[in-house]
């Protein structure tokens, strides 16, 4: 008895003593945030993860870190999403069309030829039609930052030169697990497979598929020129990047973490989109020295895609709800007017 009490006793004691300790230590040990990304390392995403995990310690003074993991080693685009969802992963970058399964509005990005030029997406995503998109990731259980630039997209393929509407006919193309994609390109001919980027360039080196569609950027960073002969300049779609955090994890930081995760952000998304249009300006160059064809799609013929492409619109206006659509097309009006 005596020996039970006394055995109590110094345990509670070395509890008390304790306790102090692992506060003090949780608060020493910096929190690591892993942060998942699907690009190499060496191309604007990666070097964009680079500065946003540099501002993230600066202005943390070392408590926070970031573990960046690119190339899809934590997995591809929806897989990551979930992984935030359930706590499993901390933060990542993607394609906002991967994320239109979780939330229907994100399809408002997807529609082709939204946008005329950077500046009209610029302001469109930073203002307040782009923060309600975003914004509607919470009951997900996303939290969104900012967007970053993916950019215009176009099409690759190892085929034929895409001059004209028929000649991408029967054309095995990868899009990305998107229904809009997957609906646009069979609208134009094309025999478009959803596969997820990670699997993309062993697909085009076995020839599973035939061509593929992204930004300059990532056709250089990719190595897209070693299996692919054609380039045709499309400009079919701006594609966002969007950042991303748990908000499982999200909701145990405190006020000033938070800051800090979004002024990071920001600071990524100005340095992201300089270096992304910076890096477009001499990719195309760089591709054409790298041995692809390229062409750019005559003005009537980009035309004729375009009203082809009629029908998807009014599918995404109806699925993301159409004062959304309407806002969405207000403001471009009022952006185009201004000039
Ligand atoms: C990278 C993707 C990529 C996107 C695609 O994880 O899948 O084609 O353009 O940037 O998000």
């Amino acid at each position: 008895m005596q020996v039970l009490r006394r055995t109590v006793l110094a345990a509670a004691f070395a509890a008390a003593l304790a306790a102090p300790f692992a506060a003090l230590a949780q608060d020493i040990k910096p929190r690591i945030i892993r942060f998942g990304y699907g690009l190499n390392e060496q191309s604007n995403q990666g070097r964009a993860v680079k500065l946003f995990a540099q501002e993230v310690e600066k202005r943390s003074g070392g408590k926070m870190r970031v573990r960046a993991v690119g190339a899809a080693a934590l997995g591809p685009d929806v897989q990551m999403q979930q992984a935030l969802i359930g706590g499993a992963q901390e933060m990542m970058v993607g394609s906002t069309a991967t994320l239109v399964g979780i939330s229907k509005e994100m399809a408002l990005w997807d529609t082709p030829f939204l946008f005329n030029n950077a500046r009209e997406a610029d302001a469109v995503l930073d203002g307040p039609v782009g923060q309600k998109v975003m914004a509607k990731l919470d009951e997900k259980g996303l939290v969104g930052l900012v967007y970053w630039e993916n950019g215009f997209r176009n099409l690759t393929n190892s085929k034929r030169a895409v001059n004209k509407l028929e000649d991408l006919d029967g054309i095995k193309l990868r899009v990305m697990q998107n229904n809009v994609y997957l609906d646009s390109f069979k609208t134009l001919g094309a025999n478009a497979v959803p596969l997820p980027f990670s699997e993309l360039f062993s697909a085009l080196e076995t020839k599973t598929v035939d061509g593929q569609e992204n930004p300059y950027n990532t056709i250089l960073s990719s190595k897209f020129y070693e299996v692919q002969k054609y380039l045709s300049i499309t400009n079919h779609v701006y594609s966002p990047w969007i950042v991303l955090v748990s908000k499982k994890w999200w909701d145990q930081l405190s006020k000033d973490e938070q800051k800090v995760l979004r002024d990071a952000a920001v600071a990524s998304r100005d340095f992201e989109r300089r270096d992304t249009r910076d890096e477009a300006g001499r990719a195309l160059a760089e591709l054409k020295a790298k041995g692809m064809q390229i062409n750019e799609l005559p003005p009537a013929e980009a035309a004729r895609m375009r009203d082809k492409l009629t029908r998807v619109n009014a599918g995404i206006g109806a699925n993301i709800g159409m004062d959304l659509w309407q806002e969405t097309q207000a403001e471009l009006a009022k952006l185009r007017e201004k000039k």
